[in-house]
Formats: C-alpha cells, sequence, structure tokens
C-alpha cells in the first residue's frame, strides 16, 4: 500500500529552531499545499513599476498554475487578471512583456478593455450578457513601486502597515523615476523554502560570496558569547556605533533607517538600513556607487551617496536592497518540489545611459555572482534533502535567527489553514 504522507502530521511535530523535516522540502504533495496555502493566500511581490512604464503595458508573471496579466491603464493604474479568456479559456498574453491596446484574446478575438470588461464578443447573440464575462480580477497593491500581488478573494488585511510602514523608507529612492537596467532569471535546483532559507542568514558568506564585499555587515557579526574575544568585541562596538551614528546622519536626510521587524504577521516584513564597508556607497565590487546618477533627491553635494544598504525581506517570496545609486530586487517563484524560479531586478535612474553613467557589468556583477553562488548552495541543500541520510538539523541562534523566524512563519500558516482559518482559504476547484 502507498505511504500517504500526513502533512499535517508533520507541520504539528515541527521542531523550533530545526530545519524542516525532508518532505517539506521533496514532496509534490507539500508544494501542493505550499501553492494554496501560502502562495494563493499571501501578498506575494511579483514585479516593480518600472517593468511595465507606460499606459498599455502589460506583464506575466506566472505563480503555480496562476498565470497572472498586470497591464497600466490609461490612468496610469496598475491592474491585475487572471490571464485566462472567459470564452473557452485560452491564455491571453502568452508574453512575458508586451505592450497592448485592449486586451485581445488570439482565439476568437473577444477584447476585453483595460477594467477588464469584455467589450466585444461576436456571434454570441443579441441575448448574450458580455457583463457577465469579465475577466476575473487580482488583487494589485504597490508600495512606492513594488508590485505585490494577492490571488485570494480577501487578502491578508494586515498589508496596509506594512505599506505604510515601507513606503516611508523605499519613497525617498524613487521607483517612479527609476529604469530596468537589467532583470535575470535564474532556476535554483532546490526547494522554494531552501532558497528562502539561505536568504534568510550570512552563516555561508564568508566561505562562499567573495563578490560580496560590501557585506549586509550585520550578517558578519553573529557571534556567540564564548566567540567574543577582545578584537572581535571591539569590532562589534564599533559596528554598532556606525549604526548609531549613520542613522543619525540618514534619518537627518529624511531617510528612515531603524530596524522595523514584524516577522511574524501575515504579512510578515522586516526592514532596515545598514552601512556598508570600506567606501561603504553601494553593491559593487569595489563598493563605489554603479551608476553616476544618484536616485531620487538624493545627490554627493546634499545627502553624499554613503546612505548604506536599505534591505527589506518579505515572507514568503521577495528581498530588496536600495541604494544611493541602483536598486536591487528579487522574486522567489517555486516552479516544483526541487526547482525555484530566482528573478532579480537592477533599477537605476531613468535618465542615466548605459556606458556613460553606469557600466552594466560593474552594476551587476556582486549579485550575478553571488545568485550564482546561492544557487549552487541550494542545490546542494536539496540533494541532501533527498538522501535518506537527511535529519533536521539545529540553526544558530546567533546567525540564523532570521531562517528560524521563516520557518516558525511558514509552520504556522499551514497550521492556520489546518485549524481552519477563514482569512487563509484554499480555493475550492
Ligand atoms: O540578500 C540578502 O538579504 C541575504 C542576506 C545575507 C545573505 N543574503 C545575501
Ligand atoms: Fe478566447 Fe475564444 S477562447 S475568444
Ligand atoms: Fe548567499
Amino acid at each position: 500500500m502507498a505511504n500517504t504522507l500526513n502533512i499535517q502530521e508533520l507541520v504539528d511535530r515541527r521542531e523550533a529552531y530545526k530545519s524542516l523535516e525532508a518532505p517539506f522540502y521533496t514532496s509534490q504533495e507539500v508544494l501542493d499545499l505550499d501553492l494554496e496555502v501560502i502562495f494563493k493566500n499571501h501578498w506575494i511581490f511579483a514585479a516593480v513599476e518600472p517593468e511595465l512604464p507606460e499606459p498599455g503595458d502589460c506583464i506575466t508573471v506566472e505563480i503555480g498554475n496562476v498565470s497572472v496579466l498586470l497591464l497600466r491603464g490609461d490612468d496610469e493604474e496598475i491592474r491585475g487578471f487572471h490571464n485566462v479568456c472567459r470564452h473557452r479559456g485560452a491564455k491571453l498574453i502568452d508574453e512575458k512583456s508586451t505592450t497592448i491596446g485592449n486586451i485581445v484574446c488570439r482565439y476568437h478575438g473577444w477584447t476585453y478593455n483595460e477594467d477588464g470588461e469584455l467589450i466585444l464578443a461576436e456571434h454570441m447573440g443579441k441575448d448574450f450578457d458580455k457583463s457577465c464575462h469579465n475577466l476575473r480580477t487580482v488583487h494589485v497593491r504597490s508600495i512606492a513601486g513594488l508590485i505585490f500581488i494577492c490571488l485570494a478573494e480577501e487578502p491578508p488585511a494586515d498589508f496596509d502597515e506594512m505599506a505604510t510602514t515601507m513606503a516611508k523608507y523605499i519613497a525617498p529612492h524613487d521607483i517612479a523615476n527609476t529604469k530596468v537596467a537589467f532583470q535575470s532569471e535564474l532556476i535554483e535546483e532546490g526547494n522554494w523554502k531552501l532558497t528562502l532559507e539561505n536568504n534568510r542568514e550570512c552563516y555561508h558568506c564568508e566561505g562562499n560570496h567573495p563578490q560580496l564585499t560590501v557585506p549586509l555587515s550585520e550578517f558578519g557579526f553573529g557571534f556567540s558569547p564564548d566567540e567574543l574575544d577582545e578584537r572581535r568585541s571591539e569590532d562589534v562596538a564599533k559596528y554598532a556605533k556606525d549604526i548609531e551614528e549613520n542613522h543619525a546622519r540618514w534619518e537627518a536626510c529624511g531617510l528612515p533607517s531603524a530596524e522595523e521587524e514584524h516577522l511574524a504577521d501575515v504579512t510578515g516584513y522586516r526592514t532596515m538600513r545598514l552601512p556598508l564597508m570600506w567606501e561603504g556607497e553601494s553593491h559593487t565590487v569595489d563598493t563605489k556607487v554603479a551608476c553616476k546618477k544618484l536616485l531620487g533627491n538624493f545627490s554627493r553635494e546634499t545627502t553624499g551617496a554613503k546612505l548604506g544598504g536599505l534591505s527589506f525581506w518579505t515572507h514568503p517570496n521577495s528581498w530588496h536592497h536600495f541604494m544611493s545609486d541602483h536598486i536591487v530586487t528579487f522574486s522567489v517563484l517555486p516552479l516544483s518540489p526541487g526547482r525555484t524560479l530566482v528573478r532579480t531586478t537592477w533599477l537605476v535612474n531613468k535618465d542615466a545611459i548605459e556606458g556613460e553613467d553606469y557600466n552594466l557589468e560593474n552594476l551587476t556583477q556582486v549579485w550575478t555572482h553571488t545568485n550564482q553562488q546561492d544557487a549552487d548552495l541550494v542545490r546542494l541543500a536539496q540533494l541532501g534533502a533527498e538522501m535518506p541520510g537527511y535529519q533536521p538539523g539545529p540553526y544558530s541562534p546567533y546567525t540564523e535567527p532570521h531562517v528560524e523566524s521563516f520557518a516558525a512563519w511558514y509552520i504556522e500558516r499551514l497550521k492556520s489553514h489546518f485549524a481552519g482559518d477563514k482569512k487563509v482559504q484554499v480555493a475550492a476547484e
């Protein structure tokens, strides 16, 4: 008799501060549940507004078996729809990115306007009610240019709190006046949760990320008390002072910088602006800005270029780094139990000219290399999770607390689902 996996039992017996049991990383049943409970019922980071800068610009985002069409209308608003025709269900927009007038289905020509209303359907007879066949909408919210979508009928309401807080942190980087300098799509050979867990710690950074010479420095200081010799204690104290002084300076420039941690919320997130090492201007190999034209109102004369790195991490699928000259955003989408898409987007001032103001190689190399190195680590973690020798192992309380926050959040969301929480409804198919 085939073994059936009791996911609820695995959820209930999960031990805090330990990695998850193997089926969470390897099983198709768990991935199906993740897609339903996590990805269809939470706010998912999907894109940045500069990916669709003009009215008529349209992009598609695939979440599991759902394709979402995002379209900027003449009123500049971005709307989201299920990318499925209401006639016989053909996929409407097949491209990743295009520019359209109305949404016209290629199959029999049904045509929808930018509000998703069916405005043309030939040969359906005079009694046919077009208004019953509008596109199904998807919730879309932009936080100062970061586009989040939610496939649930009733999305988690605490998004508003994150949006209010984060708009203040992000707005000075002025995403509206940026352009996409580069976008990469990397398929990691591992479960999406391994990608997220890997992102939530820098325990692995020293040994694996030679290009990350502008470390997200806080991660370098996860010493346990017995490891704090005199030299390390001095470094830690110096870094704390550095943060304090920089925060005061940045706040005076109108840049919110203090840590906000809401990792146990349904819409869980964390943010903080951190100093960068050495010259400390940006995420580049020489740590200087990659783009001469800074973002927003930043300038060498007023704010200076040393504005640290504002990091923003969200459950379940994103992280972002905002510097004085460029922004890097990462979106994680599961493809199968052992394959995950990581989409990385680099934004620079929209007036910056490639070759003159920035060099693409210099702009992208830290994260291109770091992503590749992370992909290789995730691949190894997946290979291990698939072996009979795998057992959940302990997280470091000093360097992996945010891995625990992510795992605990995930388990809590599944518990909530099993408890029948109305806010997390699995769509009845
Ligand atoms: O990009 C990040 O936020 C994480 C943190 C440290 C490791 N990884 C690079
Ligand atoms: Fe779209 Fe027929 S399936 S018009
Ligand atoms: Fe890494």
